[in-house]
């Protein structure tokens, strides 16, 4: 082989989950990471054009349909009842305001429609409210996401009967870092109530936060957990911390650019078939960073001028970026 060839080479192999079991170790994760930038996310983008076409980004439109005053104590949130971040509160939206909301998603080009709620888990009495919206929300002909806390036996098959299609909860950093950001309660629970989503038969969308002041020991940890599940999840929402002032974390170091990227890279590569969206933090991200993101294999976007209580790039920002980079909705 001509020297220049050789030079371009990337050795692969050794980068693989255990032959046997499949499993990444957190040695395998580790070594992705460091590899060179360059290579990283060229191994990332050709693994991305074995399942998905390189050109198309799929759009999730949030909506927050029960705001703040929420129970648990995640570091990082702007809804927990124990920081004060000066949130107005606000009761569970009526499911008629909810679709409204959703046609207007669709209209501008939205696929999935996501509803969070700043709940430790679904109370019973809200269960009728909540499974109006979903099913008016799916009638429209979107695709359905609830983000409601984690779920008691029974309440995943209620929701998928509505017509829910995704349900989201995140494992959001390692286990072993879980307890620094999060008290009220373990990774374990969270472990659980993916559990009884994939045993509903309700597709997956599980991810994490990075910028936490976590290790990137801790994102291997966390990337190794989500592509060890079994099936890995469909939806992988990579969120870079939006620092909330009145929050534990609202002083930390952000990550480095790169560091980003190659999450989204490490994740592309660990789990090929499931989207991996580039979540919070976009309105915070120079363009050619979200490029860059895309690249490595990012092909799914929270869509429209808010996540939950933060903004997020608007829609016309948006259809700009798409325009130059030649992307396509999904
Ligand atoms: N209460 C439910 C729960 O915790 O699963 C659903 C809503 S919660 C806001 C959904 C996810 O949003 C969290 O797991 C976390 O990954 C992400 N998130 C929340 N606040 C964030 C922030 N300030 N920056 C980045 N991501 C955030
Ligand atoms: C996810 O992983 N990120 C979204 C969604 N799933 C529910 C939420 C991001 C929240 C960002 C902070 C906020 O707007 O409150
Ligand atoms: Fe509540 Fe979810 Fe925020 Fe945690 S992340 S405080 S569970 S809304």
């Amino acid at each position: 082989m001509p020297q220049e060839t050789q030079a371009h080479t990337v050795e692969f192999k050794r980068l693989t989950p255990h032959p046997e079991s499949g499993a990444y170790s957190l040695d395998a994760v580790a070594e992705l990471f460091e590899l060179p930038f360059n290579d990283l996310v060229f191994r990332a983008q050709t693994v991305h054009r074995q399942y998905f076409d390189a050109n198309k980004v799929q759009l999730s439109t949030l909506l927050s349909v029960k705001t703040g005053g929420c129970s648990e104590d995640c570091g990082y949130c702007s809804q927990s009842a124990r920081h004060d971040t000066g949130l107005e509160k606000a009761a569970l939206m009526n499911a008629d305001e909810v679709i409204d909301a959703a046609r207007i998603a669709k209209e501008n080009g939205a696929s999935r429609f996501c509803m969070g709620a700043a709940w430790r888990g679904p109370k019973t009495k809200d269960l009728a409210e909540v499974k109006k919206m979903i099913a008016g929300v799916k009638a429209l002909g979107m695709e359905t996401c609830a983000t409601f806390g984690m779920l008691k036996e029974g309440q995943a098959e209620e929701l998928r009967d509505s017509g829910l299609d995704y349900y989201n909860h995140n494992l959001d950093t390692s286990p072993e870092n879980y307890a620094n950001i999060v008290t009220s309660h373990s990774y374990q629970d969270r472990l659980d109530t993916l559990g009884k989503v994939r045993k509903a038969g309700l597709s997956v969308c599980s991810g994490g936060i990075v910028g936490l002041g976590e290790t990137r020991r801790d994102r291997i940890g966390l990337i190794a957990q989500l592509a060890n599940l079994e099936p890995q999840p469909d939806s992988v929402p990579i969120n870079n911390l939006v620092k909330i002032e009145g929050t534990p974390l609202e002083e930390g170091e952000a990550i480095d650019w790169t560091e980003f990227v190659r999450m989204i890279a490490v994740a592309r590569i660990t789990m090929p078939k499931s989207f991996v969206r580039l979540s919070a933090g976009r309105q915070q991200m120079p363009e050619a960073m979200q490029a860059l993101c895309f690249m490595a294999g990012a092909n799914s976007i929270f869509y429209g001028d808010k996540l939950l209580t933060t903004g997020n790039p608007d829609v016309s920002r948006d259809r700009r970026l798409f325009a130059k980079l030649d992307i396509q909705p999904l």
